[in-house]
């Protein structure tokens, strides 16, 4: 009887140790605005996939899609205090916060998709993650946000002439809100999650976006005209809380980082499928697509912006170096 006691003792507490060992010791918390399947969501699920492999279990990520935990300018903030571990956002809404993203979200500042890869696989690229640093975040890793380009309710868009006066949501950014003043129109700027009532109801008549984003969020069912001007180029990054890292050891710091790293290529893969199959999906619905676009006097009006918010020479300098990439 002893002999069976003790047995199942032992079995117990091997139970216990090797449930122990499995369970994860930290979920990681990430938010993301996009619903479960986009690719900037997928793309974490898989860093959190290569982190639990790599730590045999101990980190896990948990991503709340579709803004459960918040709009992104809320959840940038909660992320700086660490209820909210590592959130996947757009580098619009940290432009008042974090300087140097200034210039990734500048107007036609990129040639295009594949120059901005270069320029944020580069030294560039490791310069702004470090940035984000003595605001309380650390900058792990740059996702795709493509082309953004204007759509509205009202009628096709094929110069800036037919801009004037419309009132377009920007996101909340003082340059996006420049932008639109130097092209003559209205900016409203408003979280993502209040755009698709605003342009039903008319608050406003437009936005803008990439093609993932305009089909998934819907608003191509509310806004018939797409002009692929495409004027904004903004790398999404991927950030962690200052406060849940230095609860890490150096060696899971290290892992975190290579992990979300390693989820690039992956996302890539899945943005460039998404962007095919969201556009077949926009074309289908009926959406007008403007492609004929003379893009040369929407470049011309960005220099007043450029002027107003690259003023400090860190700032000049980082836009010198990113033209001068090839
Ligand atoms: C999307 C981006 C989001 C969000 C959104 C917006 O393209 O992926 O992070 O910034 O745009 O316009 O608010």
């Amino acid at each position: 009887m002893n002999i069976l006691k003790s047995l199942a003792a032992t079995l117990l507490a091997t139970a216990a140790f090797t449930s122990a060992a499995v369970a994860c010791e930290v979920t990681l918390k990430s938010s993301d605005t996009h619903p479960d399947g986009y690719p900037t969501v997928e793309a974490v699920k898989e860093m959190g996939k290569l982190l639990k492999e790599r730590t045999d279990g101990r980190i896990c990520v948990e991503v709340f899609h579709s803004a459960q935990l918040g709009e992104e300018k809320d959840t940038i903030e909660q992320t700086k205090f660490g209820v909210i571990d590592l959130n996947r956002v757009s580098m619009g809404p940290f432009n008042n916060l974090v300087e140097e993203t200034k210039v990734v979200s500048l107007p036609y500042v990129f040639k295009g998709v594949d120059h901005m890869h270069r320029v944020m696989d580069g030294a560039i690229g490791e310069e702004i993650l470090a940035a984000f640093e003595p605001h309380g975040y650390v900058g792990l890793a740059f996702y795709d946000g493509g082309s953004r380009s204007f759509y509205n309710k009202v009628k096709p868009i094929t110069s800036i002439e037919d801009l004037a006066g419309m009132k377009v949501r920007v996101m909340q950014s003082d340059i996006f809100v420049d932008m639109m003043s130097a092209l003559g129109a209205n900016a409203t700027p408003m979280p993502y999650g209040e755009v698709y009532s605003s342009i039903q109801t008319g608050v406003i008549d437009g936005a803008e976006n990439n093609w993932p984003s305009f089909e998934s969020s819907g608003h191509y069912e509310v806004a018939g005209y797409y002009t692929l001007d495409e004027h904004l180029i903004v790398p999404e990054v991927l950030v962690m809380s200052k406060v849940s890292w230095d609860k890490l050891s150096p060696e899971d710091q290290a892992a975190v980082r290579q992990a979300a790293k390693d989820s690039v290529p992956v996302m890539r893969d899945l943005w460039v499928a998404r962007e095919k199959a969201s556009e077949e999906k926009v074309r289908a619905a009926g959406v007008e697509v403007i492609t004929e676009i003379d893009k040369a006097p929407f470049m011309a009006a960005m220099d007043s912006v450029y002027e107003k918010h690259v003023t400090s020479d860190k700032l000049k300098d980082l836009v010198a170096r990113i033209r001068a990439t090839d």
